[in-house]
């Protein structure tokens, strides 16, 4: 008897933890007991998974998957799908594996979603091939602008112990469409390459692999003569060049479809061929020779800029537009999506829509580097939305940035897209629960670049939370409203790079000294008696001479240019007559305040959503919020007492009053390490 109650009790502990919400689940929380019959043409490892997930989650009648090379099916390639029939019955075929996967997991999606109840006639094919992920993990296991715990790899227990958590990384990749993954940092650690690392990287590729995931490697541009003691790793030298083939050879051997490299190469100091007086595209195609006879691939990176050099915001354009067109065909420019850093809110790059001969992709940051790190609430599927629907107009109106990447306007052989990933050891994987919907955003966009924030939000809420409409509504609004509230108390019209030195975490506009002044915020800023913002027009750095007309014209009036953007294009007195009629200084003062009850209202939306949601999320957003309002309270009161001190004008009367004091706030130093 006392067995038999021991038994039940740790019957129903096991129960109480399976229904735990810690957030380790993410966005697969669908019950597990369904036993769908499902069949499928063919046996592999991911034909299996495919079939496995429905059967346990589908609650729906028979499915039919279907590997063929038929041609309505083929077109849509191996990773699309055509699915139809009806909840009663249904037939899903793809050209590839991957396709049957990804279709069921749409076909969950779309249950748990509430949209599987009539017809279900689906095809779908995703807009770019390439659709990756970049850890910024050190071997060591810390994460550069991570913010969610040490890095998932376990580089010391690996190859011998294979933690549950790498396969469920894959699945949570494969459920919204990823199929790539970077594993290292970009300002990579040259023992990645090692005969003691490579066995690592294959026990996590073998582990992706049925998930459809391959993996790449960030590689140091030193290695050659770092690991492999040559005298120097001038990409023209031919044992350099030899060395990577060699190194080529040996990582196909352990890992045959491996992706390829990512690299960071003369920028914020890393090595490059710049070293040996040789260029981008030396360097590039090197190690695209290296990796074409395996069908790998070189993502190399344009975020470069020299202190020394011109407006930060030009560079990258000015050192690679010459050189469109001299890459080989395995090669792809991975950019940022602005031409300064990951800011809150940036224009797009120039070099999108402008690079014509050779592919571009964006790279997006997921990590909150710039927006609160894992503290803030901050939704930036509306920011990537933004960035997408850019008009580049590099081929006239409409070269969306969407269509500049993904093939749509240039024939372009690769097609990808890059987010920075904001998954560390967490038990939620991203530090804040409502920052997982930051990846989930990540995956969805790359798959479907057309797809709107809000039918995101509406996937992940609901998925993630609950379907009740009470929920769904204020909290839907709530993720939808969060990137403008914190450009707004951060840095809003324009503004950017104000943070505080290294970290980037909070408010530092006073910052004016590093080791090189586009370190510094009064750099970005220029604010002084006469007034604020960096002139980019032609009377200053003319960085809107390198976009097309009719944007270099609209960017280049103040009356032109959109609000979001004005600071960042133009130098403007304090007593500018914004289109709203306020001046500059006080349109700056209300978004300041404004962006302050935003926060304010996300803590009364959240406190009311108490009753959907279970303790532990609740309670753990809810602190989340209070650090957050915090947190705005002090950008206002740092940005406004110092801007204040240029322009010399009081805080409109109806705003609410500053609550520090400037001189106390210059005085805060966070004890977090970085560089730059
Ligand atoms: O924004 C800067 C970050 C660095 C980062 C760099 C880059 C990986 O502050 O931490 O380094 O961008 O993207 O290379």
């Amino acid at each position: 008897m006392k067995r038999l109650i021991w038994i039940c009790a740790s019957l129903l502990i096991g129960c109480l933890y399976l229904q735990a919400e810690d957030g380790s689940r993410l966005w697969l929380r669908a019950a597990t007991d369904a036993q769908a019959t499902v069949t499928a043409n063919k046996k592999s490892p991911t034909v299996d998974l495919a079939v496995r997930e429905l059967q346990t989650q589908w609650k729906g009648g028979a499915v039919k998957l279907l590997l063929t090379q038929a041609k309505e099916v083929s077109r849509l390639g191996r990773d699309g799908f055509r699915m139809d029939g009806n909840r009663k019955g249904l037939t899903i075929q793809s050209a590839g594996e991957q396709g049957l996967l990804y279709a069921a997991y749409h076909l969950l999606r779309i249950q748990e979603t509430g949209k599987a109840n009539g017809e279900i006639l689906v095809e779908e094919s995703p807009a770019y091939d390439i659709r990756i992920l970049n850890h910024w993990d050190n071997l060591n296991r810390t994460v550069e602008r991570g913010y969610a715990g040490y890095s998932l790899w376990q580089w010391d227990e690996l190859p011998a112990v294979l933690s549950p958590r790498y396969e469920a990384y894959a699945r949570a990749n494969a459920s919204i469409g990823i199929n790539a993954t970077v594993l290292n940092n970009v300002n990579a650690s040259p023992q990645i390459l090692s005969a003691t690392y490579l066995p690592k990287v294959k026990a996590l590729a073998d582990i992706f692999r049925p998930y459809g995931i391959k993996v790449y490697l960030s590689v140091n541009f030193a290695s050659p003569a770092v690991l492999g003691g040559l005298p120097d790793s001038d990409p023209l030298r031919p044992e350099v060049q030899q060395w990577w083939k060699d190194k080529a050879r040996e990582i196909y051997k352990l890992i045959p479809d491996f992706g390829g490299f990512l690299v960071k190469a003369n920028s914020e100091g890393e090595p490059g061929p710049h070293d040996y007086g040789r260029t981008h595209v030396d360097g590039a195609n090197m190690l695209a020779d290296a990796l074409k006879p395996y069908n790998g691939i070189v993502m190399w990176r344009a975020f470069v800029y020299n202190p020394s050099g011109d407006d930060r915001a030009k560079q990258a354009y000015l050192e690679f537009m010459p050189f469109d067109g001299q890459f080989r065909d395995n090669i792809i420019i991975q950019v940022k999506n602005g031409p300064v850093d990951f800011q809150p809110r940036e224009p797009f790059t120039p070099l999108f829509g402008a690079m014509q001969k050779t592919p571009v992709m964006a790279e997006l940051q997921i990590t909150q580097e710039y927006l609160g790190f894992s503290n803030h609430l901050a939704f930036l599927a509306p920011m990537w939305e933004e960035f997408l629907h850019s008009d580049t107009y590099g081929q006239g109106a409409g070269s969306t940035v969407a269509a500049a990447t993904d093939g749509s306007l240039f024939t372009q052989k690769l097609t990808a897209i890059s987010g920075v990933a904001n998954i560390g050891e967490d038990t939620n994987w991203c530090g804040h629960h409502f920052a997982q919907a930051n990846w989930y955003a990540f995956g969805r966009l790359a798959w479907n670049n057309t797809l709107s924030s809000a039918q995101i939000a509406d996937e992940w809420l609901r998925t993630t939370f609950t379907s009740e409409p009470e929920f769904l509504t204020p909290v839907k609004r709530m993720m939808l409203d969060s990137h403008q509230a914190v450009v707004d108390y951060m840095m809003p019209l324009g503004l950017h790079h104000i943070f505080a030195e290294n970290h980037h975490y909070g408010p530092q506009p006073w910052f004016d000294k590093a080791s090189r002044p586009d370190w510094t915020s009064t750099y970005y800023h220029k604010a002084s008696g006469s007034g604020i913002g960096f002139d980019r027009t032609a009377s200053g750095s003319n960085a809107v001479a390198q976009y097309f007309s009719p944007l270099r014209e609209i960017y280049s009036n103040p009356a032109t240019c959109p609000d979001k953007y004005l600071l960042w294009f133009h130098h403007l007195p304090w007593n500018y007559r914004m289109k709203n009629n306020r001046t500059l200084w006080d349109d700056l003062c209300y978004s300041y305040d404004r962006g302050v009850k935003a926060v304010r209202n996300f803590q009364q939306v959240w406190d009311e959503a108490e009753r959907y949601v279970d303790a532990q999320r609740f309670t753990e957003v809810q602190s989340k919020l209070k650090i957050q309002a915090r947190d705005a309270v002090w950008w206002r009161d740092a940005c406004l007492l110092y801007f204040q001190t240029f322009s010399a004008q009081p805080i409109p009367y109806e705003l609410e009053r500053p609550v520090n004091e400037l001189e106390e706030l210059k005085k805060i130093k966070l004890d977090m390490k970085h560089h730059n």
